[in-house]
């Protein structure tokens, strides 16, 4: 007779969660080998919840992409932000496990000597208050040339908390994000998949269309013009060979109406070229893109007008 059984399968949920733009959206998309969450330079890009499905021989993992886990206050607190913030931390109520994701410091920091900043101390503060199994990622080691610098910023997050293990990544190389997702699995209950295994997200095509091209108002316009955008999907028409998108750009300010515009149009025509071919790359077809922008005076503060854009209780 043989002891000897199938390893257990796991399967269970993971929020990703993190000061903003420490690269949680990224590393979704790196651990699942394809793009659904958009990722930018700028904080405060992700705005919901999302969900994305990986299957492994030895379990299936349920990652939470959050907006960015920070205080918020003055400035930027508006009903917006506390909306996401509240995102992020119910995210931490509903899941298994954790994966809290810290991001390397330019290495002149480090020279200077390390300590824990504020925001992470937040993040690792609200963390404790939900008592669940977490690891930590130290991403973006890509980014430090001299690995050694790393030492004192390991031992200092160990001291800051009881993590399962703390992994360095670069979740845009995909470097130790192998190791991370293992580490991930260990720390979830044995038991069925949650999901089918076809399934790669919770959210719909046209909702991560409708990314897609707030993702490029990140990337093209400046200073708070991403921050006062929302964009809605007007009609979404799969035809024999390619598939028909209208969308509308919401705005709170007629000033930043005539930015997403441009002289000319020249600053629509770029986001909608752009923001197609992101859309085309998901659906494996060509897609016809149409842009509108309407202003929706200080939708940013009023409930109603945030549900109808999509922010709000579902
Ligand atoms: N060099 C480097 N940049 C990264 C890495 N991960 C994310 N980034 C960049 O950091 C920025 C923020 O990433 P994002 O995923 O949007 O962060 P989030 O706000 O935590 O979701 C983007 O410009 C990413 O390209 C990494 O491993 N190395
Ligand atoms: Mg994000």
């Amino acid at each position: 007779m043989s002891n000897k059984r199938p390893p257990e399968f796991h399967a269970g949920f993971v929020a990703l969660v993190g000061r903003p733009n420490v690269g949680k959206s990224t590393l979704l998309n790196q651990i699942l080998g394809e793009k659904i969450a958009i990722a930018t330079p700028r904080p405060q890009t992700t705005r919901n919840r999302i969900l994305g499905v990986r299957n492994l021989p030895e379990g299936q993992l349920v990652l939470v992409d959050t907006p960015g886990l920070h205080r918020p206050s003055g400035r930027g607190r508006s009903r917006l932000n506390t909306y996401m913030v509240g995102e992020a931390l119910a995210a931490l109520q509903e899941v298994d496990a954790v994966c809290v994701l810290f991001e390397t410091p330019p290495s002149v920091e480090l020279k200077k000597g390390w300590r824990l900043d504020a925001g992470t101390s937040y993040v690792i503060q609200q963390l404790k208050a939900v008592d669940k199994p977490a690891v930590l990622a130290i991403n973006k080691v890509d980014t430090l040339h001299n690995k050694q610098l790393l030492l004192p910023i390991v031992d200092g997050l160990h001291k800051a908390h009881n993590w399962k293990a703390v992994v360095p990544i670069s979740a845009k190389s995909g470097d130790g994000v192998d190791k991370l997702t293992a580490e991930l699995l260990t720390m979830l209950p044995v038991g069925e998949r949650l999901f089918p295994e076809e399934m790669l997200t919770d959210r719909a095509e046209r909702w991560i269309g409708s990314e897609f091209i707030r993702e490029q108002v990140f990337l093209l316009t400046r200073q708070e013009v991403p921050y006062s955008v929302a964009v809605t999907i007007d009609t979404w028409q799969e035809r024999p060979t390619d598939v028909m998108v209208e969308a509308t750009i919401h705005v709170d300010k007629d000033g930043h109406k005539r930015m997403i515009v441009g002289e000319g149009g020249r600053m629509i025509r770029e986001i909608g070229t752009r923001a197609r071919q992101e859309i085309s790359n998901l659906l494996a077809v060509p897609v016809h893109l149409k842009l509108f922008v309407r202003v929706d005076e200080g939708w940013t503060e009023s409930v109603r007008t945030m549900r109808e854009l999509g922010y709000g209780d579902e």
